[in-house]
């Protein structure tokens, strides 16, 4: 038994949690009917969990005062959290207890936990990575704190009007959250406007102050993150900007009373909504105050921790404390803490730029040039005056190091520079991440190359030392252990559950593969995942699917360079064989994402998709062969439908735009093969597994260059007879009878000699590997093995490894 386990009161046992569950749903919640609704139920039921999360809390917290050397804090503009009571659920092994607690209300868990909304406070990969590594942090007892912002809305709903993407804000606060605790009297003031003020203070010191400036409050919002059944429960806290008093208080007094809660709406835009991941978003000012706001309140929040205990002694700060930046989002941070140490706390630059340097790590996960973070210095300087000026000083003794380093090479000095010169001078947030931190690092092997050969080349020439690689993984809680709870217990049956924690485990199934009685089982599980993920797609679409069929599905955020295009290309090629009558492997297709609302082309694509599945699902001849959906909606909360269904997962990518890819990972642990790019993880994924256990095609990054110079899309079209009956079936308007030239722009965009996505180039190469697979997939035996030898080559992916790495390599925790 361990300490905590001693100290606490709440039982896990059946009786409690009744008892728990009744006291909440009448005096708690003032029930007194016996027809209340799910949505009533879930609420008791998440104030039961709730309890038993919060006594755990309180020991956690109080056990790292006492004990943690070193705390880590995730700074990150996204954490895609879903759904919390399952997660939590499991993670307290309250499974058993809860289930049949909800049986004596007449109540199923299945419907109870449908009734939560998904927390969607993240784009996609990024922001679930930000989720993954909290769960992997909480279950291998790590001191880490997640720093976020509490979007009163996240991530768009989407659903479709003939076909086109239609997006509604989802408030998913409407109801309140039953996992959030306010904690008023940690709350910050952040700064805006204004301008630097310089003085001599009383040591005749040269100082410097923010003046003027129009504050807004930032009111944490602490979410708890529990471990794997191990009594650990961290927090992530989350931001929510509210209007100071004294900010109305002018505007007030001068009887304005109107403008004086109008700017109470300005202040409270702020953490209003998630942006979505849009170039023709960017640029915009609020976005940028975002992002100061949530590294100004999270790093005020830190230090005030710090002074409480240790005054204005900073020695030991840095050993104590490390900053990881999610991306280039929360960069603002180096600027801030230097801000906070200097002005504030009248540390010395130098100490303070030591401090600064060696707690600031930063994750990069792009390689695209044109989603490299830039903001003019003219917004900047307005908006944060005396940002501009600590950056413009980073900048100027950054630039010195550079000369000193490569005497007269003034054009190193201009590539590197913080500042891009032009008629509208930008500040350049990746070039500020780097030198302010102590390590960057790729999200792949592949990515973390390129990045140093590549975008950040200059960097690795002066500091190699600081680039590393941290492949990512995803947590098997969630993405094996929930949402496949049938293949869980045929794998614990099997080889023990320790693989939760230790998905090295996974190995030991290796010996099963070619086992019969067990493919048979293995089989068995699947297409029970299949008949839950039809009867979900039936729901949603109104299109049957057969879970005798190949499961063919691709879900991401829509993205030129993801190649959700190269998909739709392959249905048509299968739709035309159909129709020509040749035989072909029956198979349901799915689709699912996102688009940017400001991505027209994205945008374009879907409709597109929902236009080929139309045309084929209504076609009687193909409907015995064929199906094809786009999954509306798609989130997390799908994501566990979807992955433990899926036979063939779709990672396709143009080699070396893909940074890395969580998505392939999911796939590959429940079971499915990948048909896949050399790109990202794919790359990770195809050496565990092996060639005969992967689908894979297409250019590789140090093919592309060359192969463009030789090749033309309008050539390869001519003399690809399949090719060019896809594209002439898209062109001559089959898939848009009433709507000509609406598919136009895709049709230009393949055409195209610069494509930058290659979609002609590897289409070839894609039909015969797809043609591979569903020769493959014939062969049930053999399809079996490997999809059971992807799940056992997983371990590598699991979130608890990349953490680890983490923990050891930068962290130092
Ligand atoms: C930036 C500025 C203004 C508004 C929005 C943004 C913004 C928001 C989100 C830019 C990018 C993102 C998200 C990026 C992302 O999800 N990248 C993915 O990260 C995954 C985790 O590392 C990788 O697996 C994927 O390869 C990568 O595409």
């Amino acid at each position: 038994m361990s300490s905590t386990e001693k100290k606490l009161v709440l039982g896990n046992n059946l009786k409690q949690v009744t008892s728990d569950l009744h006291r909440h749903f009448n005096f708690t919640l003032g029930h007194f009917d016996t027809d209340e609704t799910d949505g009533e139920m879930l609420n008791a039921l998440a104030l039961t969990v709730r309890d038993r999360v919060m006594e755990r809390w309180r020991l956690s917290i109080e056990d790292e005062k006492n004990n943690a050397k070193k705390k880590v804090f995730y700074l990150s503009l996204e954490f895609l959290l879903g759904r919390s009571l399952t997660n939590t659920v499991l993670n307290l092994d309250l499974d058993e207890a809860v289930r049949t607690a909800l049986k004596d209300f007449g109540c199923a868990y299945e419907d109870i936990e449908s009734e939560e909304k998904d927390a969607g406070l993240g784009n996609g990969g990024l922001g679930r990575l930000a989720a993954c590594f909290m769960d992997s942090c909480a279950s291998l007892n790590l001191p880490v704190t997640g720093y976020g912002i509490r979007y009163e809305y996240g991530m768009f709903h989407q659903s479709f009007d003939e076909g086109y993407q239609i997006e509604q804000p989802d408030h998913w606060l409407r109801d309140g959250s039953p996992w959030e605790i306010e904690r008023p009297k940690d709350t910050k003031h952040v700064k805006f406007y204004g301008h630097s003020e310089f003085y001599t203070n009383e040591q005749g010191e040269q100082c410097a102050r923010w003046c003027n400036t129009q504050d807004v409050l930032a009111v944490p919002y602490d979410m708890p993150i529990p471990g794997y059944r191990n009594d650990k429960i961290n927090t992530l806290r989350l931001w929510k900007a509210a209007a100071t008093d004294e900010f109305n208080l002018a505007d007030f007094n001068a009887g304005d009373y109107s403008d004086a809660v109008a700017q109470k709406n300005t202040a409270e835009q702020i953490t209003m909504v998630l942006y979505p991941n849009d170039s023709s978003e960017s640029g915009k000012e609020l976005r940028l105050r975002q992002q100061y706001f949530l590294a100004s309140a999270s790093l005020q929040d830190v230090l005030d921790t710090w002074t409480k205990e240790n005054k204005k002694d900073f020695s030991t700060f840095a050993e104590s404390h490390c900053f990881q930046l999610n991306d280039t989002h929360p960069t603002l941070a180096v600027a801030e803490l230097m801000r906070l140490l200097v002005d504030d706390y009248n540390q010395q630059w130098d100490e303070a730029w030591a401090i600064t340097c060696q707690t600031m790590a930063y994750t990069n996960h792009t390689l695209l040039p044109e989603a490299l973070e830039k903001w003019s210095v003219r917004l900047i300087g307005q908006l944060l005056p005396r940002i501009l000026d600590i950056i413009y000083e980073i900048n100027s003794r950054f630039l010195q190091e550079v000369a000193q380093k490569w005497p007269g090479d003034v054009d190193r000095q201009r590539r590197m520079s913080i500042i891009e010169e032009g008629d509208e001078p930008h500040v350049r947030m990746a070039y500020l991440a780097i030198i302010g931190s102590f390590s960057v690092n790729g999200v792949a092997a592949l990515h973390s190359q390129l990045l140093t050969t590549g975008l950040f080349k200059d960097f690795h020439d002066l500091w190699p030392k600081k680039f590393n690689n941290k492949t990512n993984g995803v947590t098997p809680r969630r993405w094996l252990a929930h949402c496949n709870k049938e293949l869980s217990q045929l794998m614990n049956s099997a080889i023990g559950d320790k693989w939760v924690c230790h998905l090295d485990d996974l190995a030991k199934l290796k010996k099963y593969a070619g086992d019969t009685a067990f493919q048979d089982k293995w089989r068995q599980v699947k297409y029970n995942n299949k008949v839950r993920l039809a009867n979900l797609v039936n729901q949603k679409c109104g299109v049957n699917f057969d879970p005798q069929f190949m499961f063919d599905v691709q879900v991401k955020r829509i993205h030129e360079y993801k190649r959700q295009l190269l998909n739709v290309l392959h249905i048509i090629h299968l739709y035309d064989r159909v129709i020509r009558g040749e035989e072909i492997l029956p198979r349901c297709v799915l689709i699912g994402g996102k688009a940017a609302p400001g991505y027209a082309f994205a945008k374009l694509i879907i409709k597109l998709t929902n236009n080929v599945a139309k045309v084929v699902n209504s076609d009687p001849k193909v409907a015995s062969k064929l199906k094809v959906v786009f999954f509306p909606n798609y989130r997390v909360t799908s994501m566990e439908v979807i992955c433990p269904a899926t036979d063939l997962s779709e990672q396709i990518s143009t080699a070396g735009k893909e940074a890395s890819g969580t998505g392939n990972m999911k796939f590959m642990m429940n079971g499915a093969i990948t048909i896949g790019t050399y790109d990202g993880a794919n790359i990770e994924i195809l050496d565990a597994v092996g060639e005969d256990n992967f689908f894979l095609f297409g250019l590789k990054v140090g093919e592309i260059a060359q192969y463009r110079a030789y090749n033309n899309p309008n050539d390869l079209i001519a003399v690809d007879e399949d090719l060019r009956r896809v594209i002439n079936l898209i062109e001559c308007g089959h898939f848009s009878m009433f709507e000509p030239g609406v598919f136009e722009p895709i049709i230009r965009s393949i055409r195209n000699p610069n494509d930058p996505w290659m979609v002609a180039a590897d289409f070839r190469s894609y039909i015969d590997t797809q043609e591979l697979a569903a020769q493959a997939y014939a062969d049930t035996n053999r399809w079996t093995r490997s999809s059971i030898l992807n799940t056992a080559s997983s371990g590598h992916f699991s979130s608890d490894r990349t953490i680890r790495e983490y923990a050891n390599q930068i962290w130092s925790i």
